[in-house]
């Protein structure tokens, strides 16, 4: 029925909006677009109205169960961890670990395992930055022919407490402060720090977090740690310690802490982009996965705890063995379905891996099963796609609850019982021999709430950290403890901290406190007295691993009559060592080079600044660089490189706009115009040399 205002403009029936959109319409049921009943729907431009230009009906079931799916669409994001991206990949094993396990993935060598992996930030919600400076999260999830094995880690080896029971103060201590909700994602305020003081355990870890590996360039550059001591158990279920370790093939690096946080501005998803990206491009990430693996006796001698999730291993006791590697290949498909409906246990181990009685781990046994609940609401979560094992069956006798998906058939929802004798479904059985035991561990001992003595010295293995990083290193974590506690408005927290930085190094302390300009407070009594321990090399970023441009992206900043010549000499020299090249360029219809031809661009200027590249070359025109001196995104495109610590390479056209940015010449900063691939050498590194001009550290 027309209304008072007149009569409706297109029929009701139609699939054409009045707008003079254009809409595909469908006529297959293959094809068509259905409620979530399968009715399949004529409309999905306008609902149900009494009249043209009246009220919505609240017959339309089509509009409703389409607004209401909507409404329900999130789901509550993980309390911590919450920012994170994943991919999907294969685990293969390299060498056998027969002798000390049973677990079929870790002995059968060549074995092809499915992995799904994701990467996350713990502080910052699910829509937060991939930047700010916090641990990384590093959980496997492997589908082996036993049952899913979740290695549940980061990318950091150690952890902020000795036990489980400190987590929740820990994660409000550091995620936005109760009353105002700010700052998201973010370590440098007074809670967490006001933590930190007053638990002197947290001290190793904070010399990790406040080190260059809080900053990664990229997920595909990170080391990963399973943290936790757990256990292998071989045949005759003799148990031997095992710590995990990952190690990635294209080294790793960092990002300066500036960058960082332009980066967070420039591209908040820089972190999901690059590895959605290289995936995308055929540009596997990879990494080797070793283990660390002692007796008992061994961890006995060793003059701290293994159950001590707040203490390292040094490689220089006990090496690292690699015994496979692991090629993340496919992205998610969605990334709803599969990353954040993924659920990782710890409590999710094939036969012959086993945990340890480290009191952090013991607490994460519970709290990850029990979490899933509130997240994804249900006991059956485990039949999500995502989180069923895909190497084995699984199959029990737990039965129903919410969202239940299986149909299991028969009567037998008990064991024991007897119906396979009468020819029924009997179900399924336990298998001693090849199921799941645990490490046959004695104790003895009363019921009691205490830390071990063991777990007493809180400072021997921050300070052998410090000791074991390079002076380039040294100088960032102490300016990241000055930039961190500069953000805390409490002068007794930021003494507190420092009185704990005191029995990790005087120097380290008294550094910090002149960054400040606070006067630098005693030492805090210590429960055990700090000891040297050797430094340990591996330990530090810097130098670990070979120079490389391998995995690394170059922008070229192009411009008008630029030297096409160059451009290319450029970008094959750097291809050809495995980086990405991206032309950047005033306008992203892209320039007309010297000679008339077009090179299009990959993005402009201002869109595309210096941040998210590993080294950028200028390959600009005299006119061209004169006109970029007027664009303040062009003097930060290389200023920033240059204070970045990266490569510059440039034609002699662009030297106008290097004065302009206050770039001064050093081993960095390269003429193309000679061999490109002089540029290849300074892409592939930072300028560590550098920094002392650009910056003032602590
Ligand atoms: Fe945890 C998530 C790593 C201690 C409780 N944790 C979570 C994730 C990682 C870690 C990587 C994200 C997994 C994913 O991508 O979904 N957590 C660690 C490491 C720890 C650690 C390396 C120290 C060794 N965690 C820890 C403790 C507790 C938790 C001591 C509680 C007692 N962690 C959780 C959690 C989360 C979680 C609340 C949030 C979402 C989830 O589990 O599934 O249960």
């Amino acid at each position: 029925m027309p209304n008072s205002k007149g009569a409706p403009t297109r029929a009701a029936n139609s699939t054409v909006g009045n707008g003079g959109e254009t809409h595909q319409t469908a006529s297959t049921p293959d094809t068509r677009l259905t409620t979530n009943h399968g009715t399949p729907l004529s409309d999905n431009q306008n609902s149900l109205k009494a009249g043209g230009r009246g009220p919505t009906l609240l017959e339309d079931f089509i509009l409703r169960e389409k607004i209401q799916h909507f409404d329900h669409e999130r789901i509550p994001e993980r309390i911590v961890h919450a920012r994170g991206s994943a991919a999907h990949g294969v685990f293969e094993l390299t060498k056998s670990l027969s002798k000390y396990t049973r677990a079929k993935v870790l002995t059968e060598v060549g074995e092809q395992t499915e992995v799904f992996v994701r990467f996350s930030t713990v502080a910052g919600g699910a829509g937060s930055v991939d930047t700010p400076r916090d641990v990384r999260g590093f959980a496997t999830k492997f589908y082996t022919k036993e049952g899913n094995w979740d290695l549940v880690g980061n990318n950091i080896p150690v952890f902020f407490i000795q036990d489980a029971i400190k987590f929740p103060d820990l994660v409000h201590a550091v995620k936005m402060e109760a009353d105002r909700a700010y700052p998201q994602a973010a370590s440098a305020h007074d809670t967490f720090w006001d933590f930190v003081g007053l638990m002197p355990e947290t001290t190793h870890m904070i010399m990790w977090a406040m080190s260059d590996r809080t900053i990664p360039r990229s997920l595909r550059m990170m080391e990963g740690f399973g943290v936790n001591t757990f256990r292998l158990l071989n045949d005759k279920d003799e148990a031997t310690f095992v710590k995990f370790h990952w190690r990635p093939k294209l080294g790793t690096q960092s990002t300066c802490w500036d960058e960082a946080v332009k980066i967070a501005g420039a591209d908040p998803d820089y972190h999901r982009r690059d590895l959605f990206e290289a995936i995308e491009s055929g540009n596997f990430p990879e990494w080797e996965f070793g283990v660390q693996l002692l007796s008992q006796a061994e961890a006995d001698a060793l003059p701290f705890d293994i159950l001590d999730a707040t203490k390292v291993i040094p490689e220089e006791l006990v090496p690292i063995q690699i015994v496979g590697r692991m090629v993340l290949n496919r992205n998610p498909d969605n990334f709803f379905a599969e990353t954040e409906q993924a659920a990782f246990l710890p409590t999710n181990m094939p036969p012959g891996i086993d945990v340890s009685e480290d009191p952090l781990l013991q607490g994460r046994l519970f709290s990850y099963q029990d979490t899933q609940l509130s997240r994804l609401g249900t006991v059956n979560f485990h039949q999500i796609p995502i989180n069923q094992p895909k190497g084995c069956p699984f199959q029990n006798l737990q039965r129903d609850g919410h969202m239940q998906m299986l149909v299991p058939k028969g009567r037998a929802n008990y064991e024991p019982n007897s119906l396979a004798e009468v020819g029924e479904v009997g179900g399924p059985r336990e298998d001693p021999k090849g199921g799941f035991r645990s490490a046959p561990v004695a104790f003895d001992g009363p019921k009691v709430r205490l830390r071990a003595e063991t777990f007493a010295d809180h400072y021997s293995h921050a300070r052998m950290f410090f000791h074991s990083l390079t002076a380039v290193e040294q100088a960032h974590l102490a300016s990241a403890l000055v930039f961190e506690l500069s953000k805390c408005s409490f002068e007794h927290v930021r003494n507190r901290v420092m009185g704990n930085l005191q029995n990790v190094d005087a120097d380290l302390a008294a550094r910090v406190a002149n960054g400040l300009n606070m006067p630098l407070p005693p030492a805090n009594p210590a429960a055990a007295p700090p000891q040297d321990m050797a430094p340990s090399p591996p330990l530090r970023l810097v130098g670990k691993y070979p120079d490389t441009l391998m995995g690394r992206a170059v922008a070229i900043l192009v411009t008008d009559g630029a030297d096409g010549a160059i451009v290319e000499a450029v970008r094959s020299a750097v291809v050809a060592e495995g980086a990405s090249v991206k032309i950047v360029a005033p306008k992203v219809g892209g320039v007309t080079l010297k000679g008339g031809k077009a090179l299009p661009a990959d993005g402009q200027l201002a869109g595309m600044p210096s941040v998210l590249f590993d080294a950028v070359a200028l390959v600009v025109s005299a006119e061209g660089c004169a006109q970029l001196l007027g664009e303040s995104a062009a003097t930060d495109f290389v200023a920033d490189a240059f204070v970045h610590l990266k490569a510059i390479g440039h034609t002699p056209e662009a030297q106008p706009l290097l004065d302009k940015a206050a770039v001064q010449p050093d081993a960095g900063v390269v003429d193309l115009t000679g061999d490109a691939k002089s540029f290849v050498a300074p892409a592939s590194t930072r300028q560590w040399d550098r920094e002392p001009k650009v910056r003032m550290l602590a």
